[in-house]
């Protein structure tokens, strides 16, 4: 067993006593390791922000009830085959996808995941900027090899707004789901956004790498001046007075993820699209599109198998649309 894995087993040893004292002689018995190690692990769990108790006489006890955010909290909550079992959790970065890209190129395998508490230059589209500021959403990365054609991997990122809205829907918030093709948001306000990036050849990809950012904890007065009628947070948005607990989240979203990627491989983007309509925004409505093509306006009328949008336009014109950008707000 590596370090990693014992420092894991230990929390659940303690987690099972429910705020208990347990022995260092049973922990080192059960986890085959010495006492020197175990407080060495102890070490570890108290880095990530768990708070333990130690008693010469009785043992350890893990205090609090709240999970602190961390690799090994949001990997207890995994029930992935691979996705989250190559886990990099770092306190700040400045983008999570250029992380994961560099440990891409070195080779890291299909379902690496990097998660940061901040980033410091979070990228959205088009060299945009993302705020992710320390404490209050989850900025994530996952790294596919999928066998795909570049064109393909289109509806990979719709998958992933899907995976996501699966996430949201049990806190039953009114009014959310996925404008096209895949900004998650709450009563017209964006919650979480998508950044699918690849490297790749002719015909061949070589990696994604699907960045989430979703706003978590954020409270009115987190958000800057210019982002406070674009965006929202979970938080702001349940109308209950509780913050939300990260490191679930996370594991659920990449439970999701892996669920519906594994769903798409066998069953194709066909599938997926069926699954983004459940949540759709978008379609049935007047919308304006900013593309490289230019602007038009027009009724979203469905998507296309492969996740394109079938935009009619008011001169009665279809247009199928791989990319772009869709503004529901002024029309
Ligand atoms: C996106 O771009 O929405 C993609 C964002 C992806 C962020 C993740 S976090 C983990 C990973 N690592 C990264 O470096 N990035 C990914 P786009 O559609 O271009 O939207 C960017 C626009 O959204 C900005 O110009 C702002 O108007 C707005 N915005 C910026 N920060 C926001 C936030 N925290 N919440 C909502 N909207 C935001």
């Amino acid at each position: 067993m590596t370090h990693k894995d014992t420092s894991k087993e230990m929390l659940a040893i303690l987690q099972k006593a429910s705020g208990n004292y347990v022995s260092g002689e049973y922990l080192s018995q059960c986890l085959g390791i010495t006492r020197a190690a175990i407080w060495k692990r102890m070490a570890v769990l108290k880095k990530e922000g768990f708070v333990i108790e130690a008693s010469t006489r009785k043992g350890y006890r893990l205090c609090e009830q709240t999970r602190p955010y961390g690799r090994l909290s949001v990997q207890q909550g995994l029930v992935t085959r691979s996705f989250g079992r190559e886990l990099k959790f770092l306190e700040t970065v400045d983008s999570t996808n250029n992380y994961l890209k560099q440990m891409a190129y070195e080779g890291a395998p299909e379902g690496t995941v990097v998660l940061a508490d901040e980033q410091t230059a979070g990228r959205g589209r088009l060299g945009r900027s993302f705020l992710s500021s320390p404490g209050k959403g989850i900025w994530m990365s996952l790294l596919l090899r999928p066998e795909l054609h570049p064109s393909q991997v289109h509806s990979l990122t719709l998958a992933a707004s899907v995976a996501v809205a699966r996430v949201l829907e049990p806190l039953n918030i009114p009014g959310c789901g996925i404008k096209w093709p895949n900004d998650i948001l709450i009563g017209g306000k964006k919650v979480c956004g998508i950044l699918t990036e690849m490297s790749a050849e002719m015909d061949r990809v070589a990696w994604v790498i699907i960045g989430i950012g979703l706003n978590v904890n954020h409270t009115a007065q987190d958000f800057p001046e210019d982002l406070k009628e674009l965006a929202t947070s979970l938080y702001l948005s349940r109308g209950i007075d509780e913050f939300l607990e990260r490191s679930s989240l996370a594991a659920n979203m990449i439970n999701q993820l892996e669920e519906i990627y594994l769903n798409y491989l066998e069953k194709g983007s066909s599938w997926v699209v069926e699954q983004w309509k459940k949540y759709n925004l978008t379609l049935g409505k007047r919308v304006r599109l900013i593309s490289t093509a230019g602007e038009m306006v027009g009724c979203a009328e469905d998507l296309l198998p492969d996740g394109r949008l079938i935009l009619v336009d008011d001169s009665r014109q279809r247009h199928e649309v791989l990319s772009g950008e869709i503004s529901l707000r002024e029309l």
